[in-house]
């Protein structure tokens, strides 16, 4: 089989829009009068996390070529006197752990410099700058630092009536838009948008830690949604934010769209169960991705306040 090679026209890209330097992309839409807007979203002022625990299984679906996450433990009570060299009692000790999972493991962010196409990353950097040591230099979760806004939740099992999206369906700009106005929502420049297709739900049901391989997501349609109003960050509970199988075919068609072309930062594996839950549909929603330099994404726990 042929695959067609991957063509970026510049016209329809963010690129240039934040300036030839810019690593953020559409974070830019989010300014301090945005976040200092968002705060207006907290109504009671309950505290939702939207991570999966991190642990070798059950919390979600993990990839094989990702590995399982581990935490190792680096010194505990075992080791009596740990201290004694800097002067401590030989009764004092301290737990410490090393940790080791993929950047991309669970509940993650994923940095402009993920995913490339047509050699390049978003505002066009080039990918043959990448080094083994260093990492990323261009667009690295480094580059995110911390994030604050309004966040629309959009709800779409709850909207539907289903416990969840049938694996493979394809969100379309008219399905989200439906879905917020069935929830009385407004979606404006520079906020945050979360998609709840119910996947975790549908993940637990299955009783099998294996990713499946169908899944609900938005389509290239619904980038249009996302472009037209101007969204800052897109998260939402399933793995790639895009349907499995790839909509129209395109291998990360949707991860092309947003994040090489729209310079659009993706979160995956969000907890949105809590949110549905209590339907908070608006909310202001903080997260900072690990400050990894040249990292291509980080484990997160975002926070949520109704
Ligand atoms: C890929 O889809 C390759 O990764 P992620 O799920 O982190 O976007």
């Amino acid at each position: 089989m042929t695959v067609d090679q991957v063509v970026i026209e510049q016209s329809s890209t963010n690129w240039g829009r934040w300036g030839k330097d810019d690593e953020r992309g559409a974070l830019n839409l989010l300014t301090p009068e945005k976040t200092l807007a968002a705060l207006q979203s907290c109504k009671t002022g309950v505290v939702y996390h939207l991570g999966l625990p991190i642990q070798q299984s059950g919390s979600g679906p993990l990839f094989d070529y990702r590995g399982t996450p581990q935490r190792l433990t680096l010194m505990n009570q075992a080791d009596p006197g740990q201290f004694v060299d800097y002067g401590a009692s030989p009764d004092v000790g301290a737990n410490e752990d090393v940790l080791v999972f993929a950047s991309h493991t669970l509940t993650h962010m994923d940095a402009l410099s993920h995913v490339f196409a047509a050699g390049t990353f978003y505002n066009g950097f080039p990918v043959d700058a990448v080094r083994t040591n260093s990492g990323i230099p261009k667009c690295g979760i480094d580059k995110v630092g911390g994030v604050a806004g309004r966040a629309v939740h959009l709800d779409l099992p709850r909207h539907l009536g289903v416990d969840w999206l049938e694996p493979g369906y394809v969100i379309t700009s008219a399905d989200l838009e439906a879905c917020a106005t069935a929830q009385g929502n407004e979606v404006g420049a520079g906020d945050i948008l979360l998609v709840r297709t119910g996947f975790l739900d549908y993940w637990h049901s299955l009783g099998d830690p294996n990713t499946p391989t169908a899944q609900a997501g938005i389509g290239l349609d619904a980038v249009t949604y996302i472009r037209d109003n101007d969204i800052a960050v897109v998260g939402s509970d399933n793995s790639a934010i895009e349907p499995v199988p790839f909509d129209k075919g395109i291998f990360l068609g949707v991860h092309i769209e947003l994040l090489v072309k729209l310079g659009v930062h993706l979160i995956e594996h969000l907890n949105l169960v809590e949110l549905s839950r209590d339907q908070v549909t608006e909310c202001l929603f903080v997260i900072a991705p690990l400050g990894v330099t040249g990292a291509s994404g980080s484990p997160v726990n975002p926070i949520a306040i109704a």
